[in-house]
């Protein structure tokens, strides 16, 4: 299951540490009436019933001054960018500047927010306050104390938070990361039926030195914490194996060897690609699925948008700079122009001037940071495709909606 971010913001001393400490029933974080604490953010793992793995994260007062002050605010408005789900606490009833724009960074962002009024104790919650938030800014409002000491009182309001984080989760579905092999293989084995995976793996001279690259080595822990077996070989090994062992349920492989791994399996057994699971498992799958057969589409003087998005991901580097663009030109026939980015650099052309944009996989960067990346393109209609989906359609590798061949 994805693993759900949940930043918690607010001014300084308004509990946010009182709040992470009370979620995870542990001295997280340092709790003090001295304002700004917390210095950094702090991240904290935990498993919240209904929701699943959450990785819990306090941070800096919104409202820090100074010149380390303004650090810290800005380490902040950091993490807001990067965080599933916000809770942005404020007390005595003020909501004002400092809320507002963090208020509007979690928007821009797309991160779904509950606003919760903490220490309620001390100044409850005035419901026109409330409402005025809820109807200026289509936000949650949550009364909420750190120290309430009547414990039904504790508990049930501490459920009623966790209500609206799991709503929020949900609204945040869109770019939460799926496991590599969600719907493909079954959470456990069902009626004692194993599923082997064959994981065919090139080591080239792309491959990094004395390990597997990150699509691999996820492919590899999701097989395992499915109960599931995978199998490891190198193409040349691929024919010898079959030969000698029951069919597998599922090859995975390189893009790169594609066209080489389909013609030698037996036409009845599934395929896919490393870095067509990595795609389907985050956002913007379903623009790919939509965006790579246009690649038919292109005309001589089309320009193509390459994105890369690890700087140090030589292999990568080397598909989206040589082979990718070869690739496009071989199988349209046209004469195309391409820009490469690299990592999280502006994309300096008007993105209006791409007829399509190819994104790696984005190991490296969140699922959120990819739908960002890619955002003002889907709003503009202009077609997106992924390394590996545009490999395989090129090399007539047909994918399902779920991205096996
Ligand atoms: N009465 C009351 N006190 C609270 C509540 N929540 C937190 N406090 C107290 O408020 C003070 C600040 O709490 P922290 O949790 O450190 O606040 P913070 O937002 O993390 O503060 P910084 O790290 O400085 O930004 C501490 O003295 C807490 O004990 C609450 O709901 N009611
Ligand atoms: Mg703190």
């Amino acid at each position: 299951m994805a693993l759900t971010n949940i930043g918690i913001f607010g001014r300084r001393n308004v509990g946010k540490s009182s709040l992470i400490n009370l979620l995870t029933g542990q001295d997280t974080a340092i709790v003090s009436d001295t304002p700004g604490t917390t210095t950094d953010p702090v991240r904290k793992r935990m498993e919240i019933p209904g929701i699943g793995k959450c990785n819990l994260i306090d941070t800096a007062g919104i409202d820090d001054t100074g010149d380390l002050g303004e650090q810290r605010v800005a380490k902040t408005y950091q993490a807001a960018a990067q965080v599933d789900v916000a809770l942005l606490l404020f007390t005595a009833n003020l909501f004002s500047r400092e809320e507002v724009q963090m208020l509007n960074a979690l928007r821009e962002a797309q991160v779904p927010t509950i606003a919760v009024h903490n220490q309620s104790d001390i100044v409850p919650l005035d419901p026109a306050v409330a409402m005025d938030i809820m109807h200026k800014y289509a936000v949650d409002v949550v009364e909420f104390s750190c120290a309430r000491i009547d414990d039904t009182l504790r508990r049930d309001e501490t459920d009623m938070l966790l209500a609206y984080i799991e709503k929020a989760v949900a609204q945040a579905a869109p770019f939460r990361e799926r496991a590599m092999f969600d719907g493909i293989i079954p959470d456990k084995p069902k009626r004692g039926k194993q599923h082997r995976v064959l994981l065919v793996c090139p080591i080239d001279s792309e491959a990094p030195a004395g390990r597997l690259i990150l699509p691999q080595t996820m492919a590899i822990r999701d097989i395992l914490d499915r109960g599931a077996v995978a199998t490891v070989l190198q193409p040349a090994a691929l024919r010898k194996y079959l030969r000698e062992n029951p069919v597998p349920d599922l090859v995975v492989t390189d893009s790169q060897v594609f066209g080489e791994v389909s013609g030698i399996l037996p036409k009845k057994v599934p395929l896919t690609s490393f870095s067509v699971l990595l795609a389907r498992s985050r956002s913007c799958y379903p623009n790919y699925l939509e965006g790579t057969p246009k690649i038919s589409r292109l005309q001589d003087g089309d320009r193509v948008l390459i994105l890369e998005s690890c700087t140090h991901h030589s292999s990568c580097e080397d598909i989206g700079r040589v082979k990718l663009p070869a690739l496009f030109r071989k199988f349209t026939g046209k004469q195309l122009e391409f820009d490469i980015v690299s990592g999280l650099d502006q994309i300096t052309r008007p993105v209006e001037e791409y007829a399509l944009i190819a994104q790696c996989g984005g190991c490296m960067i969140t699922s959120k940071q990819l739908y960002n990346r890619l955002k003002p393109a889907i709003t503009k209609g202009i077609p997106v495709t992924n390394y590996g989906m545009a490999i395989a359609y090129m090399k007539g590798v047909k994918l399902s909606a779920d991205g096996i061949g």
